[in-house]
């Protein structure tokens, strides 16, 4: 059996846990991240027949039954993952009954997965309809993106398309916008559910008032997706106070699109 500690998936998730921790975007226990594994490469490491013990999700996942994923646990803090990767992180594969996480390794203080579960899981449900190579589920505060929340309007078009103008690469990078609910009481599976539907249709969600939901295929996708917004709206928050003199223009991003050959939101453009 190989050493778990260097998984890649393990120093993945410390490596991104770390850097979003430095970039100021997870306080405390803000933020948590689910990453769908590959079985035949988790059991290099763990014995897949043992199970430490059951933790009920309160909530359906049949589509995932058998799935392994690791996930952060609850009340940790980004900060702490690289240090203690056993006690921060948990893997769990989803029992046949489709409500149980068998936990195969992690939360070793007796802890469990984020309160944010159901909104992961059913992500993933979600993402994976559309997109059978999605992997990765990620939460976070990021600081300027959720400035934004408070002084711009949270409508999906207005604020997807002010996201476009503020960097170039934006519309190339999230062509399918960026979905928006509004401010909603957090580790419910209501708002699970609510960020599911949107992630029908989009990579990135808006948690008004909370932070943001990014899905996709690698860490470095899914990561890069939340940067590339918290950058836009940091720069829409250094400008927003001073007169607009020039922008992107609508025609401009059309251009970028094409060339790109990106399939864009053309009637979150006003054209
Ligand atoms: O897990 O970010 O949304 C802490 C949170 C809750
Ligand atoms: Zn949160």
């Amino acid at each position: 059996m190989k050493n778990i500690f260097e998984a890649p998936f393990v120093r993945e998730m410390c490596a991104t846990t770390a850097n979003m921790y430095r970039l100021g975007w997870d306080e405390r226990n803000g933020g948590n991240i689910s990453y769908l594994l590959d079985e035949k490469e988790v059991a290099e490491y763990l014995d897949l027949s043992k199970v430490i013990r059951e933790i009920p999700t309160g909530f359906d996942a049949k589509a995932l039954i058998g799935k392994i994923f690791i996930v952060t646990g609850t009340g940790k803090y980004f900060k702490n993952v690289e240090k203690d990767p056993e006690t921060n992180l948990g893997i769990i594969r989803i029992k046949g009954d489709g409500t149980t996480a068998e936990l195969l390794w992690g939360y070793k203080d007796g802890g469990k997965f984020t309160s944010e579960l159901p909104a992961h899981l059913m992500s993933h449900m979600a993402r994976l309809k559309v997109d059978p190579e999605n992997r990765v589920v990620m939460h976070s505060h990021p600081t300027n993106t959720l400035a934004m929340n408070y002084v711009h309007e949270l409508d999906e078009k207005k604020i997807t398309h002010t996201l476009w103008e503020m960097c170039t690469e934006c519309i190339v990078v999230f062509p399918d916008g960026v979905g928006v609910l509004p401010w909603m009481l957090c580790g419910t599976n209501s708002i699970g559910e609510a960020t599911a539907k949107k992630m029908e249709e989009f990579r990135l969600v808006i948690w008004g008032m909370h932070g943001i939901y990014g899905a996709g295929k690698t860490m470095d996708e899914t990561f890069g997706l939340i940067e590339t917004v918290e950058k836009a709206a940091q720069i829409y928050m250094l400008t927003a106070h001073l007169p607009r003199i020039n922008t992107i223009k609508d025609e401009e991003m059309v251009a970028l699109a094409e060339l790109f050959g990106v399939k864009y939101r053309k009637d979150f453009l006003n054209l």
